[in-house]
């Protein structure tokens, strides 16, 4: 079969197939209505155990416009969560990644999904590189602003959408409520699927970022588009190149991610708490 989806049309509306699928998870949920949305990255998923009751757990590939999974074995999930609040979450454990070529309204379907549900607030995880050096890999950081290194946007059109506060002042300051240590930086989203050259990372720092990444900046936009209020948090799981002495390997990342994620989870599931 071929890999046929309607993002890939350019005359259907994305945002069309956003509500379609929201409409499926709403008819296989039960619930009509999600207030919150996460995007867990690596290192965060652990949150989705802590946050609340998982009442549904679906396959991401069954909902109209969600991608087959990038890793073979590793089906991505979306969960509905009901909060001690009372309100509800959706989990997004699928993420499609800019790298893997599918285009950006592939990148941030699950964004649009989310709003289509009715969810106000976005929190958008992920793990990255660090640029500061007192970041050790385990560091979790509030993003504060990000520089989009893609040189592509999920607007289409003559879309104005203004980005200041895209990172909301108010969720900041809420997370630093829960975690005052809590430090912040500018997310620099790359294409990947490489990571920087030593040089690349300096033009980062220069230019006035601190975090070096492959995802989030994107998904922010189509938020900010949608109306929500965005969070964003990164796990610093390695030095990004040339700040590091040692090379960057994908097992040291894969470790730090493991031995961070009960502490950062629980810390993500105490901010939603406190939504
Ligand atoms: I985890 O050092 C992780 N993801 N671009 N650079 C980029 N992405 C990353 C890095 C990094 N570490």
């Amino acid at each position: 079969m071929t890999d046929m989806n309607p993002l890939d049309v350019p005359e259907i509306d994305p945002f069309d197939v956003a509500r379609t699928a929201a409409g499926e998870i709403a008819e296989a949920t039960g619930i009509a209505r999600h207030d919150v949305a996460l995007t867990l990255g690596s290192g965060w998923g652990r949150a989705a155990d802590l946050i609340g009751e998982t009442t549904h757990t679906l396959d991401a590939e069954d909902i109209t416009g969600f991608s087959a999974p990038a890793l073979a074995g590793h089906a991505g999930k979306l969960r509905s969560v009901l909060l001690p609040s009372g309100k509800r979450a959706l989990i997004i454990g699928a993420r499609t990644h800019y790298y893997e070529g599918h285009g950006v309204r592939r990148v941030v379907h699950s964004v649009r999904t989310a709003a289509a549900t009715g969810a106000t607030t976005m929190i958008l995880t992920n793990g990255a590189g660090g640029i500061r050096e007192t970041w050790t890999p385990g560091t979790p950081v509030l993003i504060s602003d990000h520089i989009n290194l893609t040189a592509d946007s999920p607007l289409e059109g003559a879309t104005f959408v203004d980005l200041t506060d895209l990172y909301s002042r108010r969720l900041r300051d809420l997370a630093r409520t829960i975690d005052p240590a809590l430090d912040e930086g500018v997310y620099c989203q790359f294409r990947g699927p490489h990571y920087e050259t030593p040089a690349e990372v300096q033009m980062a720092r220069i230019i006035g970022g601190h975090i070096v990444g492959m995802s989030t900046a994107l998904e922010a936009i189509a938020a900010r588009q949608s109306g929500m209020e965005v969070l964003g948090l990164s796990l610093i799981t390695n030095l990004a190149a040339g700040i590091q002495k040692e090379p960057l390997s994908h097992a040291e990342v894969l470790h730090a991610g493991k031995t961070a994620e009960p502490v950062i989870s629980a810390l993500l599931a105490r901010i939603v708490a406190a939504l």
